[in-house]
């Protein structure tokens, strides 16, 4: 039987919602809602903090620095898989204490220089607190995979207690966000093996997307010199079509 097939499923779900008895308890299955319902709080705290930091950039610079914001869940299968594969216990006590991505923001940026600023300018907030930064563009993964990741803790604030939850942050470029999200459908994950020849064909295309993201900061570079000579005001008349998804899946 696979570890994530419908055996290994049901049986962990017991295990989990179960409370050591065989039949699924309501009660604890109200306490995994409102777990991941704290989950979601924390979710939407972080996209608003990187809405407004795109305000204010986008005033202050005259163009967004980020270009989509995408959130996700862990899905309640993929929870039970990591808890087993990582060898914690299956409770939901456990799912706070030993998973830091069950609640996931990715913001994609439109220049490198972007990642790192919008990372600083939400590590300078008072609320956060940093609890893990791994910088896989400084240092790509072996398969050539590019992207800030960043484990945060922040507040959300209920009727009566403020609670600390963990989000993991990934923060990209376009150029990143293309290689990442084909790369996911053709290999990360699956049960087999990529050939070799294809494994290097993505490190190779892995490659060129580095090389995009620094020749198109260069360019950045270049237009803010000149900018900076002309001015950089719109041309009078001129009209800034503004992003409204917020949230897009
Ligand atoms: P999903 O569906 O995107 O949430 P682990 O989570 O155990 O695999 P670790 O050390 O906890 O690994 O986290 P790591 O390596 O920092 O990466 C976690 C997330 O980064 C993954 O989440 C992916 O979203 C992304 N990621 C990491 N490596 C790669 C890669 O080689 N290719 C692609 N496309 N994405 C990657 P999940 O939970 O695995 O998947």
């Amino acid at each position: 039987m696979s570890q994530t097939g419908p055996g290994f499923l049901s049986e962990s779900m017991r295990e989990l919602l179960g409370n050591g008895m065989q039949e699924i308890s309501f009660e604890r299955m109200q306490e995994l809602n409102k777990l991941m319902s704290y989950y979601r709080c924390a979710m939407m705290e972080v996209v608003t903090k990187f809405n407004v930091l795109n305000e204010q950039f986008s005033l202050q610079f005259d163009r967004n620095p980020i270009t989509g914001i995408k959130s996700r869940l862990k899905t309640l299968p993929s929870i039970l898989e990591k808890l087993e594969r990582r060898g914690f216990p299956l409770t939901i006590e456990s799912i706070e204490q030993n998973l830091n991505d069950v609640a996931g923001v990715r913001v994609i940026c439109s220049f490198v220089e972007d990642v790192h600023m919008l990372s600083e300018a939400l590590m300078q907030q008072d609320d956060i607190l940093l609890i893990q930064r791994k910088d896989y563009i400084r240092k790509p993964k072996p398969n050539g995979y590019r992207s800030l990741h960043l484990i945060v803790s922040v507040p959300i604030f209920l009727a009566h207690e403020k609670r600390y939850m963990r989000v993991e942050i990934q923060l990209r470029t376009l150029a990143m966000d293309f290689w990442a999200t084909l790369e996911h459908q053709l290999r990360y994950k699956k049960d087999f093996d990529l050939a070799d020849g294809m494994e290097r064909e993505l490190y190779t295309c892995a490659s060129l997307s580095a090389e995009l993201d620094e020749r198109m900061d260069g360019l950045r570079q270049l237009v803010q010199e000149r900018n900076g000579l002309h001015g950089a005001e719109p041309p009078a008349g001129s009209v800034r079509w503004i992003d409204q998804s917020q949230n897009l899946r």
